[in-house]
């Protein structure tokens, strides 16, 4: 069973560990649940370039055939992109798949788990979960794991699938810093724009790793969570995908979807019903989210922390 725990890593991501070079975890879920295959994997490449480019290493987190994996090889990421037997794992997930031997994309609340485990402290995302909308009381697992896992988390805010204001509201209570980079502004994933003034608000990803230093000599014990905007060129119109994901949202409730169904339902029909455009938006700001990430741990490294 430790064997099983104890993180299997590519000896890139290893030795980079190990000679304190800078390394920055990303996601898994997002091959498996939020993007259509081929793109998927090809997106997985390009991200783990994006990181390469800053002087950072990627270690692109998953469960393999029952093992947690920090960096995956191009069949590994192809077959977590392709195989629809793969599961999506959240942290409370994790056990039974090692026990029961299966492959799962990790969701940003296993990734983190995964990446404290192997010593990595950076990790980017496209979005991450948080509250939905209405009353059912679905709140991702994303945010308690941010309470309680030292990882800093790249993300370009919350999709409106999502209720934004109440998902800040119980990042505030969980403790949990949030950092706007750039903007005063905590941004809506496919907009820089959400209407909701939070956070703060930080320019230098050098100042992001020295507050993540501080936070820890403070004992705070919590992840943090950094709000990057998508690029302006390749944001969407607000209104126009307010109503797509409308649609989505009563799609989902006529169909009776739950659980942890619901976000990959909801990224699969908004991919299938914008013809590639917010797709296309997704790709432009995880690539960005990588490179303020790769830039983050750069400085962490240096700063020694
Ligand atoms: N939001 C996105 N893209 C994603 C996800 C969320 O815009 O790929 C994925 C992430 O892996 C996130 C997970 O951690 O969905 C959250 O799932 P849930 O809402 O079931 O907690
Ligand atoms: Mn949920």
């Amino acid at each position: 069973m430790a064997d099983m725990i104890r993180p299997q890593m590519t000896d890139e991501v290893a030795e980079a560990l190990l000679t304190g070079r800078p390394v920055v975890a990303l996601e898994s879920t997002i091959i498996s649940h939020g993007m259509p295959w081929p793109r998927n994997a090809e997106v997985a490449m390009s991200v783990e370039e994006s990181v390469r480019e800053e002087g950072a290493v990627p270690a692109t987190i998953a469960v393999i055939d029952g093992v947690c994996c920090a960096g995956l090889s191009a069949a590994q990421v192809e077959r977590l992109g392709r195989d629809a037997r793969v599961v999506k794992a959240a942290s409370r997930d994790l056990g039974s798949c090692l026990v029961k031997g299966l492959t799962a994309g990790t969701t940003v609340s296993a990734t983190m788990r995964i990446a404290a485990l192997a010593g990595i402290g950076v990790f980017a995302t496209g979005g991450i979960g948080g509250v939905h909308r209405g009353d059912d009381l679905d709140v991702s697992a994303d945010l308690t794991e941010l309470a309680k896992t030292d990882v800093t988390v790249v993300c370009a805010g919350v999709k409106s699938i999502l209720d934004i204001p109440r998902t800040i509201e119980v990042l505030e209570t969980l403790r949990v810093p949030v950092v706007t980079y750039g903007a005063d502004e905590f941004p809506a994933f496919y907009t820089p724009h959400s209407g909701v003034v939070a956070g703060d608000r930080v320019d230098d990803p050098a100042q992001i790793a020295a507050i993540r230093a501080a936070n820890q000599q403070l004992g705070l014990g919590t992840g943090m969570l950094v709000a990057n905007p998508i690029p302006a060129t390749a944001a969407l119109e607000a209104q126009e995908i307010a109503a797509t994901i409308d649609a989505a949202l009563d799609e989902a409730k006529q169909q009776g979807v739950t659980g942890k169904d619901v976000t990959p339902f909801l990224l699969g029909r908004l991919n299938e019903t914008t013809d590639g455009t917010a797709l296309a938006a997704n790709i432009a700001l995880v690539l960005n989210n990588a490179t303020l990430a790769a830039r983050i741990a750069v400085a962490g490294a240096k700063g020694g922390a």
